[in-house]
């Protein structure tokens, strides 16, 4: 059998202060505890503890002879270490009532006056050496074998131990403190989630009559505008678009125009040379060759001669023509008289109002654009306004309903963000919502590891280069673990522990997406204490954090527990 850890101590403790206080006066043979002191009161003979049919004479305590089962009758030699020890971790599972052959105390009782009490394994009795981690009184080594004499350190080892534990008693002091402010600061933020919810109820409904309002405004006004003449792309009414078509078919009349008078004037000075030519050939031809031929065309040019009208004298019709395709002369159309004139058929139209007296003009008008209105409505009237560009009056209402529709939307996103996050899992006192996004950094190996509460977890190469994703939050968990805590406190210890989950991380080559377990135990201040790749791209983070300390880890409502041993 082993020795005892000093673990195995914290766990025999409550059981031997609680029962300090009743421990009898009476002397108890060597070895026994104050819990077990009733089992030797007679002083004459001794039954078994478990095993009550076995009756012994009290010489036969602690004579070096293993008599009763359950070893009950050496408790203070090692005569029946051989029989199987309770549990160190479960002492109190001895059950008087049920006859077993396993031991029947949890093993050498050392008082340890100035320090504390506490059982050492009966293997450990007179073997020779001292055991000053569990006996610091050395009296487990009574019997002096090899000569050896373990002197009392119990005060020695007390005052360190006493020290020791002031300043553990202090750090969870502060760790207690500093849950508080963190318990404290996640219910300020949760109050403001609260806050916020109402503010954007009240400010929903505001906005929700505003756009109803904005809506029927726009309907209005686009309904109102249908009943006005809106002008054309061009200047002025529709004169003014009338006459910018007229302008524009004009001009390109003109144009053809020019085109075919420079084409005429081409043709008529190649007909004078084509003539020039004839005649001189008439003129220079010899009769005498008696050529057919030359004979033919002589003749049919003298007969063409003869057929033409005499030249009338054209230059009038040609300075007019002229006139007509020159913009700047006289007799050109002003175009921008009628384009400029800015006043449309129907303002001229609504003028007549201004001789009326003012509420009759109002009532004119309004009968006016109404009676418009229904025409376009029936179907009776064109509705001139389809093809035109919006006008200012409807794009602005379109413009207000439109922004007025956008911050409703956006306030009722928000209220969704705030109302799941309400109802999430922030953990013991919604602890956790205080530490949201804070992130602590370890260095481990060839990376620097990240955690960042409730965020993510993260593996950055030291040696540069891009951050690994190991996995983003989904869920608080409860998890058992079973651990020696270490000297100095940094570690999971055993019991039931809250852990973080991280999942989906980076995909990993040839296996899963990258995870993390964030396990978490009281510590004065946020840091992660170890980092392990339990399985390839799985990784377990032990972090300590005030934020579990002095809670019992419990599993939110309808999650499954996660064992771990
Ligand atoms: C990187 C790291 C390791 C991981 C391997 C898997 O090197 O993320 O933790 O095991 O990739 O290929």
């Amino acid at each position: 059998m082993g020795r005892q850890t000093l673990s195995s101590i914290a766990i025999l403790l409550p059981l031997l202060t609680a029962t300090a206080n009743a421990a009898s006066e009476a002397p108890r043979p060597r070895g026994v505890g104050p819990d077990f002191a009733k089992y030797y009161k007679d002083a004459t003979s001794f039954t078994c503890v478990s095993n009550p049919d076995i009756k012994l004479d009290v010489s036969r305590i602690n004579d070096d002879y293993c008599d009763c089962p359950d070893g009950s009758d050496e408790p203070g030699t090692s005569a029946c270490s051989y029989i199987s020890p309770l549990s160190p971790k479960q002492p109190s599972r001895y059950d008087p009532t049920k006859i077993n052959d396993s031991q029947a105390l949890p093993g050498f009782y050392c008082k340890n006056k100035g320090h504390i009490a506490s059982y050492v394994p009966f293997t450990n009795v007179n073997d020779g050496v001292c055991d000053y981690e569990l006996c610091c009184d050395g009296s487990d080594e009574w019997e002096g074998v090899g000569g050896i004499k373990c002197e009392d350190k119990c005060a020695k080892i007390g005052k360190e131990w006493k020290k020791q534990d002031e300043a553990r008693q202090k750090s969870q002091g502060n760790a207690n403190r500093r849950r508080k402010e963190l318990v404290a600061e996640a219910e300020r933020l949760r109050k403001e989630v609260q806050d916020r919810i109402e503010t954007l109820h009240a400010q929903i409904k505001g906005q929700e009559v505003k756009v109803e309002a904005l809506t029927k405004t726009l309907a209005e006004v686009e309904r109102s505008e249908k009943g006005k003449v809106v002008r054309g792309a061009g200047k002025g009414g529709k004169l003014g678009v009338l006459t910018s078509l007229a302008k524009d078919k004009v001009n390109e009349l003109a144009d053809n125009l020019r085109t075919v008078r420079d084409e005429r004037d081409a043709a008529k000075s190649k007909i004078t040379e084509l003539e020039a030519i004839l005649k001189r050939f008439k003129e220079e031809y010899n009769p005498n060759f008696n050529d057919e031929g030359v004979k033919r065309a002589v003749k049919a040019w003298e007969d063409y001669a003869a057929s033409q009208p005499v030249a009338t004298d054209n230059s009038a019709r040609d300075r007019d023509l002229e006139d007509l395709l020159n913009p700047a002369s006289e007799g050109a159309i002003k175009w921008d008289e009628f384009e400029d004139n800015e006043e449309s058929d129907v303002e001229l139209l609504y003028k007549f109002e201004e001789y009326l007296p003012t509420p009759l003009r109002t009532w004119v008008d309004e009968k006016l654009r109404a009676l418009r209105i229904t025409l376009i409505e029936n179907g009776i009237l064109a509705d001139t306004n389809t093809d035109s560009p919006e006008s200012k009056r409807v794009t602005d209402a379109r413009d207000q309903l439109s922004s007025a529709q956008r911050d409703l939307e956006n306030d009722r996103s928000e209220l969704t963000k705030h109302t799941e996050d309400l109802s999430k899992d922030y953990g013991p006192d919604f602890v956790f919502r205080a530490l949201q996004g804070v992130c602590v950094n370890q260095d481990s190996g060839e990376y620097t590891y990240e955690h960042c509460f409730l965020d993510k977890t993260t593996q950055k190469s030291k040696k540069g280069g891009g951050h690994t994703g190991m996995g983003n939050f989904v869920r608080i968990e409860t998890i058992t673990v079973d651990e020696d805590l270490p000297a100095d406190g940094k570690g999971l210890g055993s019991g039931e522990r809250y852990a973080l989950k991280y999942e989906n991380g980076q995909h990993c080559w040839n296996g899963p997406n990258r995870s993390t377990l964030v396990v978490l135990a009281c510590a004065e201040q946020d840091e992660i204490w170890k980092i392990v790749e339990e399985e390839k791209c799985v990784y377990r983070m032990e972090v300590g954090t005030p934020a579990v300390c002095g809670v019992k880890a419990e599993q939110p409502k309808g999650a499954p527990a996660h064992n771990e041993l």
